[in-house]
């Protein structure tokens, strides 16, 4: 089998995703998530100029080969932009694999370890009785497992809390906004937060919470220690994470679990965070972490040191990677959990999806390879919108120093 055609597809059905296409000569084609929320343009800019003209004419049945020559027969290898590249194509290629094979793309990971995959939803508000309001409403839905974010008295924006009722959107359309950021009334109200968020949760329901990479390692430590008897699930991304070893402080203080990594793109990135046991969950998710094959990788580390998946999966990862990544969580053997916010439902006007929400956990059938499909035609009425993820500052104007 040989390829002979790739082409990306940018459309934006409620925000914008980007779809690399990969057809064979034998007619079979696979689908490859390339969203990088608020830089689509980069990543297309590169598989079109860089990429599709070295793909054409391989066999797609090569997915380690192939990962090798976009990842280290590459000069500059590394960074998100090329990463997504990278993390489409070889999607793309498993789930021409799949279809190839006539099997379902967990079968050709290691079949299954679990029949679903347990997911978390998100609850906001703008105050505590809204946030608190949000949480009830996500428990009704069915979910046993919610991510708590909640405006904060003095801060005037809080990232990622949506607006009057509008859906999860952190990126806004045209230039970044600028963000007004108050470390110390965050980490005086959180802890309150979430006393009153697990009084109305009960004790069977999983809390996360997501800081965004806001604190410094010893911030973050205190707020870690404060969580502690609340129970949290994880706490996410307490900070950026570069200084790997800065999870030390965090971990010396509290045994809250720790998530990190939905900005990392290889398994470098994570090399002391899972030597060290200094992390409980990778958020590193297909689209941008190298693909099925590197993510195999990681997730095989990872579990040396008792480290779970638990992937990133906002909606600005496309239908394909949600379900690429069911696919690969049911195979696993160190799965943990799978982020869940249901995408618009004009998203379903482009992209033809296989999964569904049942009791708090993802299903998917067994159609071969990653079973999402493309309507090309539909895609051309959602054109391309700018939009970017917004820029935090101090609230004496600063940049964070992190
Ligand atoms: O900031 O998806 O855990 N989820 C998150 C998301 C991310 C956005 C970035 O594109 O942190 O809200
Ligand atoms: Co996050």
């Amino acid at each position: 089998m040989k390829i002979i055609d790739a082409k990306v597809i940018v459309c934006c059905p409620g925000r914008n995703f980007v779809t690399l296409k990969i057809t064979t000569d034998q007619g079979i084609y696979g689908l490859g998530d390339a969203t990088l929320n608020g830089m689509e343009k980069t990543v297309e800019a590169y598989l079109v100029n860089y990429c599709i003209p070295s793909l054409l004419g391989k066999d797609p049945m090569n997915t380690e080969d192939i990962w090798h020559y976009f990842y280290r027969g590459v000069y500059w290898r590394r960074g998100a932009v090329s990463m997504t590249a990278v993390s489409a194509i070889d999607m793309a290629l498993w789930d021409i694999k799949g279809k190839a094979l006539n099997t379902p793309l967990y079968n050709l990971i290691g079949g299954k370890s679990r029949e679903k995959v347990l997911v978390y939803s998100h609850a906001n508000g703008r105050d505590i009785d809204e946030t608190l309001q949000s949480v009830s409403a996500e428990i009704e839905k069915g979910f046993k497992a919610i991510r708590v974010q909640s405006g904060i008295p003095g801060i005037e924006n809080t990232y990622g809390v949506p607006l009057n009722n509008k859906p999860y959107e952190p990126a806004h359309k045209g230039l970044p906004v600028e963000e007004i950021w108050d470390t110390s009334k965050y980490l005086n109200f959180v802890p309150a937060l979430f006393e009153k968020v697990r009084h109305v949760a009960g004790e069977n329901i999983h809390l996360l919470h997501d800081v965004h990479h806001r604190c410094t390692p010893v911030e973050a430590a205190r707020l870690a220690k404060e969580l502690e008897p609340m129970h949290l699930f994880w706490l996410e991304d307490p900070v950026a994470g570069e200084l790997q070893e800065g999870l030390r402080l965090i971990r010396k203080h509290s045994t809250t679990p720790i998530a990190i990594g939905e900005v990392f793109n290889t398994i470098y990135d994570y090399s002391s965070l899972f030597t060290e046991q200094l992390i409980d969950y990778v958020r590193m998710p297909l689209v941008h972490g190298g693909g099925i094959t590197h993510m195999l990788k990681v997730t095989a580390m990872a579990s040396v040191y008792h480290i779970c998946t638990g992937f990133h999966g906002a909606t600005d990862l496309s239908p394909v990677n949600l379900a690429a990544s069911i696919h690969f969580n049911m195979s696993v053997n160190n799965f943990g959990i799978q982020e869940y916010m249901p995408h618009q439902e004009i998203v379903n006007e482009v992209f033809k999806t296989n999964y569904r929400f049942e009791d708090g956990s993802l299903l998917i059938d067994d159609t071969p390879g990653i079973g999402v499909d493309i309507d090309e035609i539909a895609a051309l009425k959602f054109p391309y919108t700018m939009a970017r993820l917004p820029v935090n500052r101090k609230r004496d104007g600063t940049m964070f120093n992190w």
